[in-house]
């Protein structure tokens, strides 16, 4: 597995430290308010469990599995929901807890949806945005790090289902996908 790395772009270290970061802001911003994480598996799996066990005020968590890649390093551009929330979200608080924002087609996708659910909130928090990549505007409220424009995997992030067992985030060789 590590031979398909060209190189590591976040260490483990870095990521713990961001999400530390990220999940006491958190934690400020919504003190008092009844907050739902959305997860959006599979690729959040890591983010949405490190980064709750940061956050420091009571909230609920569901999931909600998404697919647009299949075994590709581009958007189909067709976003399909695989599982949807156990709960309904009207009137409460909901933050979605992203692994990547890359064309932005899943959360733009994402964000139609839920609205439609008349929360009284909707934020989003990602690990990594890809601005480069952007096809439709996404603004998001928590972010952990900018990336350039290269396929990444580790931390949760996949190719063709492989690498989301690496602790840290490491650039693909592109041989491997081309
Ligand atoms: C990945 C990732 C994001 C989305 C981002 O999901 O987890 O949800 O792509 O890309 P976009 O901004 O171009 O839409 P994927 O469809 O690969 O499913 P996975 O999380 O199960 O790997
Ligand atoms: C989706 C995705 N999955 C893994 N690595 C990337 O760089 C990605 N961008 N969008």
């Amino acid at each position: 597995m590590l031979e398909d790395i060209d190189r590591v772009l976040l260490t483990e270290e870095e990521i713990k430290e961001r999400v530390a970061e990220l999940g006491a802001e958190i934690s400020r911003d919504y003190a008092g308010k009844d907050l739902v994480l959305i997860c959006i598996l599979k690729g959040a799996l890591h983010f949405m469990a490190d980064l709750s066990r940061h956050i420091s005020i009571p909230v609920d968590m569901d999931f909600m599995a998404i697919s647009s890649y299949g075994a590709s390093t581009k958007s189909s551009g067709e976003v399909r929901i695989l599982q949807d929330l156990d709960a309904p979200i009207a009137n409460r608080h909901v933050l979605i807890v992203e692994d990547i924002v890359d064309s932005g087609l899943t959360l733009k996708y994402l964000v139609d949806n839920l609205s439609s659910r008349r929360p009284a909130s909707l934020k989003i928090a990602t690990l990594l945005d890809k601005p480069a990549r952007r096809v439709v505007p996404i603004t998001t409220d928590y972010n952990g790090f900018q990336i350039p424009d290269e396929f990444v995997v580790g931390y949760g992030l996949d190719y063709a289902e492989k690498y989301r067992n690496l602790p840290f985030i490491g650039i693909l060789k592109p041989e491997v996908y081309k």
